[in-house]
């Protein structure tokens, strides 16, 4: 079976980007691939964080992964810090990894000037230990938005210079985009983000929802309720493509382009099916909050079932790479 691995980090309140940009898809993708999914925290470090609330953040990312559907019967969910490979593997990619291309990152241009006062080298590694938390699985397929496309590549480069050096061993991995890889904040300019305060969290209550989603921009070009609008352009159209079905998108995309609906119609509609479809999350979510200790045994559990496979790994580098080792 072909393996996925993706990542998400505890860095805040998951919002519906991190949802419909790739959780969604994990689950989805569950059916016909070995998955590996990870709680990122050692990529969380890279920025100003909370010490005290770390460790609870990490479960409860681990909790919203498990309401939306992964189990342990259908993926393995762990804690990147709890595999150590992850890093060790890291210093070795970095020996093949020119600076030049990570200096060239957006990411790391964007998070360089969002955190002037901390421009640390881990913030401009991110990616290589991101090409770690792949390739340690030796897994091809990377479901992920679309600002971590960059950082695939870079992946497959690093697995392309390592194998031409020291023998075969990584695949070259391949990012998989849902249908909905970019979504934008409710200021409708900015990637919704949770370090930004533009997201709508899965787990918000529905009043505060409603209210993001009823003042979130649409349609810029679209002043007047009888001016004609464009879906191509409006972020809320882009979310409805997540959540609304294709006969919806239709009405909605004829209605905006004739100006008989309005954007506040479309809202309603869009938040009626996201509802529908986070109701379910949200109540599991709620029972898993009083379960707690399931969650930690899930991720403690994948992690001892992902270190063998990383140990395995390991193994092969440091024979590739000729070290001694007893
Ligand atoms: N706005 C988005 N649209 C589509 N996909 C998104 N993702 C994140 N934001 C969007 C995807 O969610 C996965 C997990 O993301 P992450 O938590 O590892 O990192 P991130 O991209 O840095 O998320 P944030 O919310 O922007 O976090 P902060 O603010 O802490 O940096 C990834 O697959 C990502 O592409």
């Amino acid at each position: 079976m072909k393996r996925i691995f993706s990542g998400i980090q505890p860095t805040g309140e998951i919002h519906i980007g991190n949802y419909v940009g790739a959780i969604k898809q994990w689950v989805e993708l569950t059916e016909e691939y070995d998955c590996i999914y990870c709680v990122v925290d050692y990529h969380a470090i890279t920025i100003e964080y909370d010490i005290e609330t770390l460790k609870q953040r990490t479960i409860n990312t681990g909790l919203i992964l498990l309401a939306c559907g992964l189990s342990p019967d259908n993926s393995k969910i762990f804690v990147q810090s709890h595999v150590p490979e992850h890093t060790e593997l890291t210093w070795i990619f970095n020996c093949v990894t020119p600076i030049g291309e990570l200096e060239r990152m957006t990411q790391f241009k964007d998070k360089a000037r969002q955190h002037r006062e901390n421009i640390n080298m881990g913030l401009m590694d991110y990616p290589v230990l991101q090409a770690a938390d792949i390739l340690i699985y030796k897994a091809g397929y990377v479901p992920v938005g679309e600002d971590q496309v960059q950082h695939i590549e870079l992946s497959r480069e690093i697995a392309r210079k390592f194998n031409s050096r020291f023998g075969k061993i990584f695949p070259e991995p391949q990012a998989i985009l849902s249908q909905a890889p970019r979504i934008l904040g409710v200021d409708g300019v900015n990637k919704m983000s949770k370090s930004m305060n533009n997201y709508i969290g899965l787990l918000e209550d529905k009043e505060t929802i409603w209210e993001k989603l009823r003042t979130a921009v649409t349609d810029v070009n679209r002043v007047r309720r009888t001016d004609p609008g464009t879906p191509e352009l409006c972020n809320i159209y882009t979310i409805h493509t997540a959540f609304s079905k294709n006969e919806v998108l239709l009405e909605i995309d004829k209605g905006c382009r004739s100006a008989s609906i309005g954007c506040i119609d479309c809202k309603k509609t869009l938040f009626q099916n996201m509802m529908k479809e986070l109701d379910p999350i949200r109540e599991k979510a709620e029972a898993l909050k009083k379960d707690e200790n399931y969650v930690k045994d899930v991720l403690i559990n994948g992690a001892k079932a992902c270190s063998e496979i990383a140990k395995k790994t390991m193994e092969e580098v440091r024979s590739g790479l000729g070290l001694f080792w007893p």
